[in-house]
């Protein structure tokens, strides 16, 4: 099971302690969210955040590109040392140029589905990406409530994995409760912010062990 910290709700005039703090509880891979204020409506990390992370950590980083045009974001996350990047397909004239693009740079290609996006309309790519990103909110915000009618797509999506051997990731709102309850449906990965991980009484470490246990 991955445990992927959105750094968006990290406290960045604290990052280099931020950093440690989630290494030293062995999170598996940190996520970087990165929006252009037009495919949606909030801006959020950039490249200077992204270029301070990755000087902070060796572990995996990726980027979930919530801009339109993402192939034109490609090669700078790409050549500042992004591990996985996330396209939303939809605002991708050629979605699968793009995906083939992030491989041969020797980076894992995934892509993101909105709440409103369905199976249907991005099976062609499954066979390109190593992971596939749900969103169980409209991207934008942390701290939104979790839309439960994403669940049939995450269920048709599990049933998909082993044929064309992705993971299968989400995020938006997920709680202990939904981590425990989308392992049953054989989810992979989990984008953890505001509902389980960051603003909590509790250290990192304890927090990311129980929601490994779960
Ligand atoms: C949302 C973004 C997400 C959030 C995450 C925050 O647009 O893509 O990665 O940062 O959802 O977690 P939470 O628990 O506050 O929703
Ligand atoms: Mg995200």
């Amino acid at each position: 099971k991955l445990i992927c910290p959105s750094l968006m709700c990290a406290d960045f005039t604290d990052i280099k302690n931020e950093i440690k703090q989630l290494d030293d509880a062995g999170v598996d891979v940190f996520h970087m969210d990165v929006m252009d204020g037009a495919f949606v409506p909030n801006m959020a990390l950039g490249v200077e955040d992204y270029k301070a992370v990755r000087s902070l950590t060796k572990t995996p980083m990726d980027v979930h590109l919530m801009v339109n045009n993402p192939q034109n974001f490609v090669p700078v996350f790409a050549s500042l040392g992004a591990n996985i990047i996330y396209i939303h397909p939809d605002t991708d004239p050629m979605p699968s140029r793009t995906l083939a693009s992030i491989r041969e740079k020797g980076i894992h290609p995934g892509i993101a589905i909105n709440p409103g996006v369905s199976v249907a309309t991005i099976k062609e790519l499954l066979p390109l990406v190593d992971y596939v990103l749900v969103m169980t909110v409209n991207p934008g915000f942390a701290g939104q409530a979790y839309l439960e009618y994403v669940n049939d797509k995450i269920k048709d999506l599990s049933e998909l994995k082993d044929k064309y051997q992705f993971q299968l990731m989400v995020d938006g709102a997920i709680s202990p409760e939904k981590i425990k309850q989308l392992s049953e449906f054989g989810v992979n990965g989990f984008i953890v912010g505001t509902s389980s991980l960051f603003g909590k009484n509790k250290s990192y470490k304890k927090i990311v062990k129980e929601l490994k246990e779960l």
